[in-house]
């Protein structure tokens, strides 16, 4: 384990102990050590391995047990016992903004309350209100947490969930016996949000398969075990450290049934409710087990003879929301979707000039290191105060340190971007004379994003048709399972850029996704030319760009479609065309 995983787990460790009314003092002493181990200048396992950690102030003998335990084994029998004995509604409880866990306790020790559901009800009974430590504004609070639950459906962000589902493959793919295992559900059609885990398996030894999958470390709750069929919840910690919970299916099936089964599991239920009707159509019978005429049995090797049975071309499952797909399928009309190996370069990034946390020589080199050819660096716009937006004059002094980078690096050109602000009336944040340094300018909106929708339409409008715009940035401000974007009439918005020749961005960032797939088809079909960009902080969410080639798949785009599949010297010539 390194630096990050073990303090998380210190920090829970104090939480959970809190739960159970340990004394504040030992709480504190693990929330200590996890600031202490976190802020290590030195590799943690260097220090272990060293005998060193007793020399970091706050850590004791018992502390330096446990810290060792978990960076050697991995796991620590302590965390886990505690773990075990807290129940899943108080660790649910915990999520709702505002509820710490000397909060969940009180209310545990003086109305029982162990579950949401019962949480729910004595708020509304007015129950907790009135409590030591809880006013009228802590109830309403709550409240308000438990409704945007329901609503949100509990979905978590396609990253997170993919995140999961490795760990997951990880524990059962090394098992013998397992021939099979994949993924379906919406997490193998690529959606931004994944409600639960399906996985599919086939397996000469189901019952070892089944125990295994229960027995998984991150499983919370077993909800179900039988020999086809197991649910469990798992918990598990999303990229900013917040717990959460979700459920994980595993299906087991014969050799023969299992094109069947994972067609039927990958969905969309839309999709699947299609293929049965054609199924009809053709006097046959399809369910999850098999495609069967009258008396006989028709056999698919893979999902590629299953779609040839129903006289259909191959469907990707990124196209499988029953939007025309299998129509284009009978007609031979699906489009040839981009791939992740054709993207060439990507044009939204920061750095350190503003709110980015690596260098642009740094950042080259990531790109370089996962095969791209160009990188464009496009950071704030002074407007972005908080974000250190760039002034004309360190506009000008990126320039020369981003000449320098590109003459020491091969194979790597950087090109000259920024991400300007498109302020309240439309205008842009740079004059023109500065506009024109550019080898390009993402503009984007983040400021007074409540504006009504006239009114943000027309001050995008404005944007797209300044003849310095190259390509507009996250284009609806949505942040996924947070925030819905701003209020703007879209479709007038790439009707303008098609007529300008403005790009489009799929902004990578599994937090945003942003245009959305739906959106994409119609770009498309407007004849626009989409980009994808991860919006990259740091090096390590270049590789966010995977999400985009989601985005982009669902949207049926092709790679003449997306503008970063083109070489260097292509890009070079269409921004030169542009200026
Ligand atoms: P999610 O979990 O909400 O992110 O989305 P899915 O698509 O993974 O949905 P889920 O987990 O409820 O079901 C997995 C697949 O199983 C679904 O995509 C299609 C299939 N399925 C589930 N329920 C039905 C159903 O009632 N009818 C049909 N035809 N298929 C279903
Ligand atoms: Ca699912
Ligand atoms: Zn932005």
């Amino acid at each position: 384990m390194d630096k990050a995983e073990v303090a998380t787990i210190l920090e829970e460790i104090a939480t959970l102990l809190e739960l159970q009314g340990e004394n504040p003092f030992r709480c504190l002493a693990y929330t200590k050590a996890a600031r202490a181990i976190e802020q290590l200048e030195e590799n943690l396992a260097d220090v272990v391995s060293e005998g060193r950690l007793d020399a970091i102030p706050g850590i004791g003998a018992a502390l330096r047990d446990k810290v060792t335990a978990l960076v050697r084994d991995g796991h620590l029998p302590f965390y886990d016992d505690l773990k075990a004995k807290t129940p899943l509604g108080l660790l649910q409880m915990l999520r709702l903004a505002g509820m710490g866990p000397k909060k969940v306790k009180a209310l545990f020790d003086l109305l029982k309350i162990d579950d949401l559901a019962k949480l729910k009800a004595a708020c509304e009974a007015d129950r907790v209100f009135g409590l030591k430590g809880f006013g009228k504004k802590t109830q309403e609070k709550i409240l308000a947490g438990l409704a945007f639950l329901d609503e949100a459906g509990e979905r978590v962000r396609i990253d997170t969930a993919q995140a999961v589902a490795d760990k997951v493959f990880a524990e059962l793919a090394k098992l013998p016996g397992v021939a099979r295992l994949e993924l379906c559900g919406s997490l193998r059609r690529r959606k931004e949000t994944i409600k639960d885990i399906d996985l599919l398996a086939v397996s000469e030894d189901p019952t070892t398969l089944m125990a295994a999958f229960v027995a998984m470390p991150m499983v919370k709750n077993i909800v179900g075990q039988g020999e086809t069929k197991s649910s469990v919840v798992l918990e598990a910690f999303d990229s900013s450290r917040k717990r959460f919970f979700i459920n994980c299916d595993l299906r087991v099936v014969a050799a023969e049934q299992f094109p069947f089964a994972l067609n039927y599991f990958t969905g969309s239920k839309e999709h699947n409710v299609a293929m049965r009707q054609r199924a009809i159509a053709r006097g046959l019978k399809l369910n999850e087990y098999e495609l069967a005429g009258p008396g006989k049995s028709v056999p698919a090797k893979d999902e590629h003879e299953l779609y040839k049975a129903l006289d259909l071309d191959y469907v990707e499952p990124e196209l499988r929301e029953n939007t025309g797909e299998l129509a284009a399928a009978a007609e031979h009309h699906l489009p040839k979707l981009v791939e992740l190996s054709d993207l060439v370069g990507t044009f939204h990034n920061h750095t350190t000039w503003s709110d980015g946390t690596n260098s642009v020589e740094e950042m080259a080199k990531a790109a370089k290191k996962l095969g791209l050819k160009y990188l464009g660096l496009a950071d704030h716009s002074p407007s972005l105060t908080i974000a250190n937006g760039l002034s004309p004059e360190r506009v000008r002094q990126q320039h020369i340190e981003i000449d320098a980078v590109n003459a020491k690096l091969k194979g790597m050109h950087i090109f000259k971007g920024i991400e300007c602000d498109i302020l309240a009336d439309g205008a842009l944040d740079y004059d023109d004379e500065t506009l024109a340094t550019f080898d390009y300018v993402v503009a984007s909106v983040h400021s007074l994003m409540n504006q009504p929708e006239a009114e943000m339409t027309a001050r995008i409008l404005k944007a797209i048709r300044h003849p310095s715009i190259t390509m507009l940035g996250h284009a609806t401000g949505r942040i996924l399972l947070r925030r819905d974007g701003y209020k703007i009439d879209l479709d007038k918005i790439l009707k303008a850029a098609a007529e300008h020749g403005t790009l489009i961005e799929i902004n990578a960032s599994p937090h945003r996704l942003d245009i959305d797939w739906i959106h994409c088809k119609r770009a498309k079909a407007l004849g626009l030319q989409l980009v994808i960009n991860p919006d990259a902080h740091e090096t390590a969410e270049l590789a966010n760009l995977r999400f985009g080639i989601d985005v982009a798949r669902r949207g049926w785009l092709e790679k003449k479609d997306v503008f970063n599949t083109q070489s260097l010297a292509e890009v070079t010539a269409a921004f030169a065309r542009r200026k």
